[in-house]
């Protein structure tokens, strides 16, 4: 330990004898950061938006240490924030300024406990990356669909805790239909053995799925059993760019009664976000010649190949025919795939370069993108004129990124004071459409104050008893969500 690492450790045992004595008796020296350097990238979102402080960050190895760490804060009051791969989008992960609350990594529970091919099930610990799960699965000859630009990060804990969704909810659904079974630390201490393999069962609530989305604020999820498809053999992609984002939307209605479950992606992108990832990511290139108000990206996949490029190529082939899209781009080999991948993927990454963004993850029924998109990017732009609106996302879901970037050199309360005024103007139009202003980040605190002027005051009151039932001394996550 450095001399700065020991001055900290002594002043946070000084501050919480009891607490560190009888963490590292549960945990052990593997188990426990102390040390401020070590504890740095437990503190601060990947953003770089939120920054917190924590006595103390806890490791456990396995289910028995979460619970013997969950009984010792339950007992003192001590709050936890839960942490997987910190690649979280609304700083669920990152604990407050107030250096009281600790942080719980996942990442040394990180076992593959089963893989049963013939139950088509895997069953892991939370702190798997999602990366490992797909690598597993395909070992096994099987297909785990969740698919995300983070999966080399993130966890299967964090995942289900944000019922992540990604590139392949069209086909596959969210995170939360992946899932059959679930197995969490309650606040007390208590383990909930969940980790049913079961596609039925109807013996009373289902609790798996109040543990999926809850965001770290009922308990820490230690292990899941989830899903496994067949793994695709087969896969055709390609590149469209269309006039306007109505002809998107009528495109992969069009594709999704031609080609069915085979229709797998069908990611969106405005001019303005491909020019982003373009001019800031390298070793990428223009899919097609000239501009395109608005792109898609469509994969099919099948188990088998018979079939399946005809079927793409014939389905766009008719809807440039028709004028629906102005133009194709068929990939010819994996590596093209990959390529047109690498610009869909690249996205977050170039806003980070480019701006200080105000992100909006939206969702809203498909038939109502092309109306909000008119009269949002309208009302913007008469607010701030210039504004630079990255509208992409997984337009298949009716889910929008629809984010706006300001200058990076934008002072931080001009920063703010821009986001409250640009959130209201979103997510109002987005609500009174019967959207949601969180489609697949969560809330965390980014969209914590916002919640209640959307959500009913019901809705609210019930998840309110809900946390009170299983977390009554509020220590799981506070100050994110509710
Ligand atoms: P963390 O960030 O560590 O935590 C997220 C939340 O879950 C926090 O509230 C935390 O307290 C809680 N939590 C974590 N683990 C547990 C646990 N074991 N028990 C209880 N609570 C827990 N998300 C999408 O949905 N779709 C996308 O397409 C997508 N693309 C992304 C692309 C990039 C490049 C990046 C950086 C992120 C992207 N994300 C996307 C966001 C992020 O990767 C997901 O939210 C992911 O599910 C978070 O997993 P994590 O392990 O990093 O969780
Ligand atoms: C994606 O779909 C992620 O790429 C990130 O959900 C969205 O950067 C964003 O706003
Ligand atoms: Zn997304």
């Amino acid at each position: 330990m450095t001399q700065n690492a020991e001055n900290f450790a002594s002043a946070v045992a000084a501050a919480h004898p009891e607490l560190l004595q009888r963490l590292h008796a549960a945990v052990g020296d593997a188990g426990l950061v102390l040390d401020p350097e070590a504890q740095a990238p437990y503190l601060r979102d990947w953003l770089g938006k939120w920054q917190g402080r924590a006595p103390v960050v806890v490791r456990p190895r396995d289910t028995a240490q979460t619970a013997a760490v969950m009984a010792i804060c339950h007992e003192t009051h001590t709050p936890v924030v839960t942490q997987g791969g910190n690649t979280g989008m609304s700083g669920g992960a990152t604990p407050d300024g107030s250096g009281a609350q600790l942080v719980l990594s996942t990442a040394r529970m990180n076992t593959i406990r089963e893989v049963d091919p013939l139950n088509n099930s895997l069953t892991v610990e939370a702190g798997v990356l999602l990366a490992q799960v797909h690598a597993a699965a395909a070992e096994a000859g099987r297909f785990f669909p969740l698919s995300l630009g983070s999966e080399g990060s993130c966890t299967i804990g964090g995942n289900l805790a944000t019922n992540a969704g990604g590139i392949a909810v069209l086909r596959y659904g969210n995170m939360r239909d992946l899932v059959l079974g679930v197995e969490a630390v309650l606040p007390d201490g208590r383990v909930w053995h969940g980790l049913r393999a079961l596609r039925k069962d109807n013996t009373g609530y289902d609790l798996r799925h109040l543990f999926i989305g809850s965001e770290g604020t009922l308990g820490v999820i230690t292990a899941a059993v989830l899903k496994l498809y067949p793994q695709p053999t087969a896969r055709a992609t390609a590149w469209v760019g269309a006039g306007d984002i109505q002809s998107l939307v009528s495109l992969q209605a069009q594709l999704r009664s031609r080609c069915g479950e085979r229709l797998v992606a069908f990611e969106m992108m405005s001019q303005a976000s491909l020019a982003l990832v373009l001019k800031h990511v390298t070793a990428t290139r223009a899919p097609l010649q000239g501009e395109h108000a608005y792109h898609a990206l469509v994969e099919l996949a099948d188990t088998r190949a018979e079939g399946l490029p005809d079927l793409l190529e014939q389905s766009l082939g008719a809807a440039l025919e028709e004028g629906l899209v102005q133009d194709v781009a068929i990939c010819a080999s994996t590596a093209q795939a990959h390529a047109l991948w690498k610009l869909r993927e690249g996205i977050s990454q170039a806003q980070v370069r480019a701006g200080k963004a105000v992100k909006h993850d939206i969702a809203l029924p498909i038939s109502a993108i092309a109306g909000f998109v008119a009269d949002a990017d309208a009302a913007l732009r008469a607010l701030l004129p210039g504004v630079r609106i990255v509208n992409f996302g997984h337009l298949g879901d009716g889910n929008l990124h629809y984010n706006v970037l300001l200058p990076l050199d934008t002072p931080y309360a001009e920063y703010a004071a821009h986001t409250a005024t640009l959130n209201r103007e979103v997510h109002d139009r987005v609500h009174a459409l019967g959207g949601s202003i969180s489609a697949e980040h969560g809330i965390g605190q980014l969209r914590r104050d916002e919640l209640p002027r959307y959500k009913s005051a019901l809705e609210f009151e019930l998840m309110m008893r809900i946390k009170q039932a299983l977390d009554p001394n509020q220590i799981m996550n506070p100050g994110k969500l509710l």
